[in-house]
């Protein structure tokens, strides 16, 4: 069963109209990139993915995702994936309201931190609104409010060496067999990228429990699932290899590229 789901997620064949008509409750729109023939999608679907990275420019890494204005936003913010975790360790920082809940940030840094969204709320904050685009063909416009990746990156302050930020997520992901952690991984372009945040706050409210609360990475130059939701830890890393199936994420461990730019 889970695998008839990953291979119709991982190769997107489907007729846009076909994914309309049967998969779409919500975000019922499917934006050019996304169909099929369109390069971008093309080669999201057959090209390596490191190798796609290397092709980049620093400036196309570098270069902002289209924002949009307050009129477009759309629909709300479909929940995808994981929308109620029920570890125990997540029911207990939930059930706090988040007064227990910290962000560690550690690894390869010379000063490690630990952050309350108390701490989080109070540092300076951007608010972008942006499309998400699942890789299973839909899309979403929302509104997200959170602390810039690279603030907290100047606190720990990362190594040399340091190449990863590793997001360790409080979900058990239970759609393939067994269950496996939620995980995700960037680089430190994408870490340091100015609308790459982590969002308490979504569409002018707090961020929603289904949505990833309380903070989940926005790294807008992405697809979806690399955007950790119910982050609890950041590693910093210079490698991912040793690290759960060691493809540097959930969906890429089970063969989603790494590099999932949009
Ligand atoms: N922890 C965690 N993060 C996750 C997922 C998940 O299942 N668990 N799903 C991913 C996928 S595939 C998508 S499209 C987005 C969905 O975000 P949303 O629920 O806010 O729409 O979260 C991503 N981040
Ligand atoms: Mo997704």
């Amino acid at each position: 069963m889970s695998g008839l789901r990953i291979n119709r997620r991982r190769f997107l064949t489907a007729s846009a109209a076909g994914v309309a008509a049967t998969t779409l409750v919500g975000c019922d729109r499917i934006d050019a990139v996304l169909r099929p023939g369109h390069p971008v999608r093309e080669a999201m679907a057959s090209a390596n993915g490191l190798t796609l990275a290397a092709q980049r420019t620093l400036a196309d890494r570098e270069a902002l995702a289209r924002e949009f204005s307050e009129s477009e936003i759309r629909q709300g913010m479909r929940p995808n994936g994981s929308t109620n975790p029920n570890s125990l360790e997540y029911l207990m920082v939930r059930q706090s309201n988040f007064s227990l809940y910290r962000l560690a940030i550690d690894g390869l840094v010379d000063a490690p931190q630990s952050y309350s969204l108390f701490d989080l709320r109070n540092m300076p904050a951007r608010t972008q609104i942006t499309r998400h685009d699942c890789v299973e063909g839909w899309s979403c416009i929302a509104k997200w409010t959170g602390v810039p990746l690279s603030a907290l990156l100047d606190e720990v302050k990362p190594r040399a060496n340091a190449r990863y930020c590793v997001f360790y997520c409080y979900d058990i992901y239970g759609d393939v067999p067994g269950g496996a952690p939620y995980y995700e991984s960037i680089d430190m372009i994408d870490a340091r990228h100015p609308q790459t945040i982590l969002a308490y706050g979504m569409n002018g409210a707090d961020l929603p429990v289904a949505n990833g609360a309380p903070l989940r990475l926005r790294v807008e130059r992405q697809l979806g699932y690399k955007m950790a939701k119910y982050v609890k830890r950041i590693e910093l890393v210079e490698s991912f290899s040793q690290i759960h199936g060691g493809k540097g994420g959930f969906w890429e461990d089970y063969g989603y590229d790494w590099y999932a730019g949009v």
